[in-house]
Parts: C-alpha cells; structure tokens; sequence
C-alpha cells in the first residue's frame, strides 16, 4: 500500500518506542475551506484535483488523549465507546494501523469534539490532525508542520489543513507519492474576523463527502470548469487576506462553495447537501446584503452555512441570527 510508503519514509530515523501508561493530550481546531478541496487525484492518499485554502475555527475542535493499551484498541468518542467494527471506528482503526509498533500494538484513545459530528463542521479534519499531534507526542518523533500536514491528509484530505490556528493553504503538489501536497500556513491574522455558524439540521449526511466528491469527479460536467475557478479563486483570496480586503474575501469564498455545490447538482445521481432552511438563510444574506450589510456565507458537504463578517457588524448579523454560534479564528 503507498500510505505505508509514506509511513515509512517520514518515520525511518525515527524512534517507535511510546512510554507505556502516558498519556498525551492534544487539541486541533477545525476548518473551513474558503475556497474548496472537492475532487480526488488518487483515492488512497487522499491527493487533490486541486489546492484549497481555509481558515480555522479557534476553540472548535477536537481534544484526543492517547496513550497505550496492552491487549486491545480501547476508544471513546464524546464519552461512549466507539465500536471498532462501525464505518467510524473502522476507519480509526486503519488509520493507527499505520502508526503500530511491536512495543504500541494497540491503543487507548479518547475523542472529544465540540462540534456536531457529520454535519458537514470538519469533524474528521480536527480528528485527525489531534490525533496525528498525539501520536507524534506519544512516540516523540518530533515531526515538522509539513510532516505533520501529510500524516494528517492520509486521514481525511481537509485534517492536512487543520494542524495548526490560522489561514492555510493546501498545495495540491504534482508527485504521486503526495511530499508535495501539504498545507502551509499564511502567516497573516485577521483579528476582526468572524466565522457565525449557522446549524439548521445536525442529523448525520446521507451522502458522506468521500463518495460525494468522487461522484462528482466521474459524473458531473460542469466539474471541468472547477480547476480553473479554483485557481482564480486562491489568487484573490490570497489577495484578500494580504489586503485585508473583507467584501474581496467574503465574494470569493460564496462563489466557490456556490460553484462546488452546482458541481454536485450536475452529478449522477445528484447530490444536494440543502434542506429548505438553507436555502431559506441564503436568501436572506442576500437580502441583508443588498441593503448594505456585509455578510456573506460558505457551505460545506452538509446543510449549515457557516458565515462570515467583521467584528463591527457582530450585532446587526446577531440581531438577524440570534442562535449563531461566533467563532473568532484569530480573537481568542
Ligand atoms: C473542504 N470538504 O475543503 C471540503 C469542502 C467538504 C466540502 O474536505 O475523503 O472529509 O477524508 O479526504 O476531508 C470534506 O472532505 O474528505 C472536505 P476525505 P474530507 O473542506
């Protein structure tokens, strides 16, 4: 398999000894991609069609405490067990079978989120970037950011952008084994910045984002044109984020998720990750736009919009919204 490949190549000077009975206990933030990652060029290493760029969420995230077990993987996700035979706790288990040494056969693992799982809120991107900082500080390896971002990406695609606080942007890399598809932070903060996240259902998906996207990829026409708008899309973004220019960052980042979504409109079958009180808040961003106000919202592989504004326009977004939940990626 190429993920071991990879393993192998970026753990061989390493050590595999993890102190048995310590625990560590790392936080990750989650992700919203501003301008999207949606398409695979290989399925196994989860190598992008295209770069994407996000930002992350301060406090929302996922805590994991890992240490050891002696004779068999133990897990809690949000205080319940997690059954190692469920699509879940399956793929948890490929993932630390990447990471097992004869001294670390098996595993202790505690989940803690405080996002809603499956809600299209980037909970498999702060999973397993926490996860992968645990590992890292449970065996020592001392791992760069961009060793850390690749591990993370053989996770989830989206978790190789969730390793760190601040903008990212994930270069799509041209090498098949992916040492050049990694997420690398912009160094610029936005303190005035809000992300509102706007949840209207937080019943699980019924298309997971893995199997959408493929969808996509294999069906949809219109998905020809989206390399191009990604890279327009990046180029002003990167703009945007440099000029501190909000309207630039705001229309940017509506039109791509419009654009990703209408992707997916056009796939076979199709794909709509919409309930009417998505399109119902949509319409009413507009509205609030059109008579001045500046907000503007992304939408990811579920039904909750997550918005954005400025600081300055927190009450007038609030007093529209008064169940949103205010993220301030650089505030606290
Ligand atoms: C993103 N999404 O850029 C896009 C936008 C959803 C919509 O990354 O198959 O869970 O594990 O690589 O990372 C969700 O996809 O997919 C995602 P895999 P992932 O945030």
């Amino acid at each position: 398999m190429k993920k071991y490949k990879v393993i192998e190549s970026i753990l061989k000077d390493r050590e595999n000894f993890a102190p048995i009975g310590e625990a560590v206990d790392v936080f990750s933030p989650a992700n919203i991609a501003l301008c999207k990652y949606w398409g695979k060029r290989d399925q196994e290493l989860n190598l992008p069609v295209t770069s994407s760029l996000s930002v992350s969420l301060g406090k929302k995230g996922t805590t994991t405490t890992l240490k050891t077990s002696v004779d068999r993987d133990v897990g809690r996700l949000n205080g319940a067990a997690i059954d190692f035979s469920s699509s879940f706790g399956k793929r948890l288990a490929d993932f630390l079978n990447l990471f097992r040494t004869r001294d670390a056969r098996y595993f202790n693992i505690d989940i803690k989120t405080n996002i809603p799982i499956a809600a299209g809120l980037a909970s498999s991107a702060s999973g397993f970037a926490s996860l992968i900082h645990a590992l890292n500080q449970l065996f020592c390896w001392k791992l760069s950011a961009k060793e850390l971002s690749i591990l993370a990406r053989l996770g989830s695609g989206s978790a190789s952008r969730s390793i760190a606080h601040g903008f990212f942007e994930w270069h799509r890399g041209e090498r098949d084994d992916g040492f050049d598809s990694f997420a690398e932070k912009i160094p610029h903060v936005w303190p005035e910045l809000c992300v509102g996240l706007l949840i209207v259902s937080e019943k699980e998906k019924t298309t997971s984002s893995r199997e959408a996207m493929q969808r996509t990829v294999s069906t949809s026409s219109l998905y020809r044109a989206w390399p191009e708008k990604v890279l327009n899309d990046i180029s002003r973004l990167r703009d945007a984020i440099c000029e501190k220019d909000f309207e630039k960052l705001g229309q940017t980042a509506e039109s791509n998720a419009m654009t990703m979504h209408a992707t997916m409109l056009a796939a076979w079958p199709p794909v709509s990750y919409a309930v009417p009180e998505t399109v119902l808040a949509m319409n009413t961003i507009w509205k609030l736009r059109e008579e001045g106000l500046s907000l503007y919202f992304t939408q990811d592989a579920g039904p909750n919009l997550k918005l954005l504004f400025l600081e300055k326009e927190l009450d007038a977004v609030r007093e529209r919204f008064p169940t949103l939940d205010v993220v301030r990626p650089f505030g606290e």
